[in-house]
């Protein structure tokens, strides 16, 4: 049998070098792997008439053989498929188009997110992703042991500072703390104050991380933060802007204000921001009657709420003088709720595969 095998193999070699036309190459195929009498397709029926013990060796082999001669036949169809029998190549035949792919659904989201702010005069800032307890908790009105802190979830870092110098408080009087992954994207709003520069039209995009994982919450998320802070800075100048945001983002152009969904904001409590709301969206995916993803029909999108004094006051600012409105938004979440997509799980985000993500 190895003898047969190897002569197969060798005769192949020599007749694929004669084959000039698609013609040739049909017959070819068929010699050598034509159902009734390919002399590969014969070689194989034989297998089962060697003693048991050589049956499996002789049988990887001669599939070896076999995946090699489809796989030359397979790259030579497609050469000459190319070219004419002839030899002649038309030039004027429409060539074949090599696939396109598209940034990531989260990546676009970004960017649509990022104009649409920018268009009414927010800056885009970038602030650490790893970063000091100081700006993620503690000049945010959260002081050591306070028990808010337990709503984020936050991995710690144990090990000792990797740039002691970067980035550590402005503030002399303050102490830096651990690191620790952020777990929002208000951890912007005291570095941006600490820039000195008023009045503050800030976003901040950026990677965020909680010990969290089900049908709306990921592990690494992303946040858009919007801090604003002027003099007679008041609620309905956030309320405007959530309206502003809501009404290009969610709704298809020419359907601003449609009745495919609805915004509410809802009384909550932030330690960094007096008065506090969520804000929820209508579920896209049950039409509001409550779903795996959203529980009882809305879901929450938003934290918001006008700056606590204590907060202008670690961003060195006078809240006599000054007041502001801040907001953070999860991306993935936005994203899902867009009009007409219907995901109903946030993973599917992160999942990477092509079947879903070429949906879009
Ligand atoms: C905050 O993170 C506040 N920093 C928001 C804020 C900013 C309030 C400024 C006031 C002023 P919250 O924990 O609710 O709030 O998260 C905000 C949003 O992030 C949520 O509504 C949700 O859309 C998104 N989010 C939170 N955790 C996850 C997660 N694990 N996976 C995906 N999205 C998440």
């Amino acid at each position: 049998m190895k003898d047969q095998l190897e002569s197969i193999k060798k005769d192949f070699s020599t007749a694929i070098e004669k084959v000039k036309s698609l013609a040739d190459l049909a017959d070819l195929e068929n010699k050598f792997l034509g159902r009734k009498n390919g002399a590969l397709t014969l070689a194989m029926k034989e297998l089962k008439n060697l003693p048991k013990s050589k049956i499996a060796e002789a049988g990887q082999a001669a599939n070896e053989i076999k995946k090699n001669i489809e796989l030359k036949i397979k790259s030579l169809k497609a050469e000459l498929s190319q070219t004419g029998s002839d030899g002649f190549f038309d030039y004027t035949l429409p060539g074949q188009e090599s696939p396109l792919g598209h940034l990531h659904l989260v990546t676009e989201a970004i960017r649509e997110i990022a104009a649409i702010f920018e268009r009414v005069g927010f800056e885009r800032m970038r602030y650490p992703e790893v970063e000091w307890d100081y700006y993620a908790f503690e000049s945010l009105n959260m002081p050591k042991d306070h028990p808010a802190r337990d709503e984020w979830e936050t991995f710690f870092i144990d090990k000792s500072p990797i740039s002691k110098k970067f980035g550590l408080p402005a503030k002399a009087s303050a102490t830096a703390g651990q690191r620790v992954l952020t777990p929002h994207t208000s951890n912007g709003q005291v570095r941006d104050m600490e820039r000195g520069k008023l009045p503050i039209r800030m976003m901040n995009i950026s990677k965020t991380y909680r010990r969290q994982m089900d049908a709306s919450h990921t592990p690494m998320f992303h946040q858009f933060e919007g801090l604003v802070i002027d003099k007679d800075i008041n609620i309905t100048h956030l309320k405007g802007t959530i309206d502003y945001f809501v009404k290009n983002f969610f709704l298809p152009a020419g359907e601003a204000g449609g009745p495919d969904r609805e915004i509410r904001l809802r009384p909550h409590h932030f330690q960094f921001t007096e008065p506090s709301f969520e804000i929820d969206v209508s579920c896209g995916v049950c039409g509001g009657k409550g779903c795996k993803l959203c529980k009882e029909g809305w879901l929450e999108l938003a934290g918001a709420g006008m700056v606590h004094p204590n907060v202008l006051k670690a961003g060195g600012i006078d809240p006599n003088k000054y007041s502001g409105f801040a907001f953070g938004w999860g991306v993935e979440r936005c994203y899902m709720m867009k009009s007409g997509l219907n995901i109903d799980d946030i993973r599917l985000l992160y999942k990477n595969d092509l079947r879903f993500l070429r949906q879009f």
